[in-house]
């Protein structure tokens, strides 16, 4: 089998995604840590759009984690994560739009920068950014509530699929900030859906297997180049 080879940085949310799909399905791959040349010549060269997970499976190269896990789980063997009847298919694409659209924004790129990444770089948290998020966020649990109050085991019914692994790490990392640890408790469904989800062997596997959480040096950039102003 070609080598499988994923590019990025250790804490990235979307890199994490795509290694517990490789993890879940048992395949063997190579990660590549990109942060000492993130934004330069080496980095957009595999990724134009200046973002991580980049994937390389012999002489193909992907980008965007959507595109990247569909082609995991088709090309790979083991458990596959999309359901073959087209609606489940449906639903798990519309989880997974409302992780790039909604709960990744929000959770990650406002709240767990500004109340993490920043201060790990001594970079003081943008107040106005949290709270114009913090509403958003209760929204997304709000939602995500409503749906799992029916018991389901997964996000779309009893079936693990890729929409279940997207969701993990933004909410993994939501957890780790102040913010977090106060709304979680709010919204016992979805609490009961994290704990399995975090006691899958293949999140134990891979958190095992991700080093200790650093500071994001390249990170220090974001707060010039994509922090929000309100
Ligand atoms: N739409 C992209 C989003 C990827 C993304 O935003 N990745 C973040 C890390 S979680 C990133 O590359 N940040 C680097 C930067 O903004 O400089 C995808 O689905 O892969």
């Amino acid at each position: 089998m070609p080598e499988a080879i994923v590019y990025g940085f250790p804490r990235s949310t979307f890199v994490n995604i795509v290694r517990l799909v490789l993890t879940h399905k048992n395949v063997a791959y190579t990660f590549q840590d990109l942060e000492s040349v993130m934004g330069k010549a080496e980095h957009l060269a595999l990724h134009p759009f200046n973002r991580v997970p980049v994937f390389q499976h012999d002489d193909f190269i992907v980008y965007e984690t959507s595109a990247i896990v569909g082609y995991i789980d088709e090309t790979f063997e083991g458990t596959r994560l999309t359901p073959q009847d087209r609606r489940a298919r449906a639903r798990m694409n519309q989880w997974i739009g409302v992780v790039n659209s909604y709960v990744y924004p929000y959770m990650i790129y406002h709240v767990t920068h500004e109340r993490l990444v920043f201060p790990e770089l001594a970079i003081a948290s943008d107040e106005r950014v949290v709270a114009h998020a913090l509403p958003k966020v209760e929204n997304v649990l709000a939602v995500l509530e409503r749906e799992l109050a029916d018991g389901r085991q997964y996000l779309i019914g009893p079936e693990l699929t890729i929409a279940d692994f997207f969701l993990l790490p933004s909410t993994f990392a939501f957890s780790l900030t102040e913010e977090g640890r106060v709304m979680y408790p709010k919204y016992p469904a979805f609490c009961r859906w994290r704990e399995r989800m975090e006691g899958l062997p293949t999140t134990q596997k891979l958190r095992a297997a991700l080093p200790p959480r650093e500071p994001i040096p390249h990170a220090r950039e974001w707060a010039n180049s994509h922090r929000p102003k309100y």
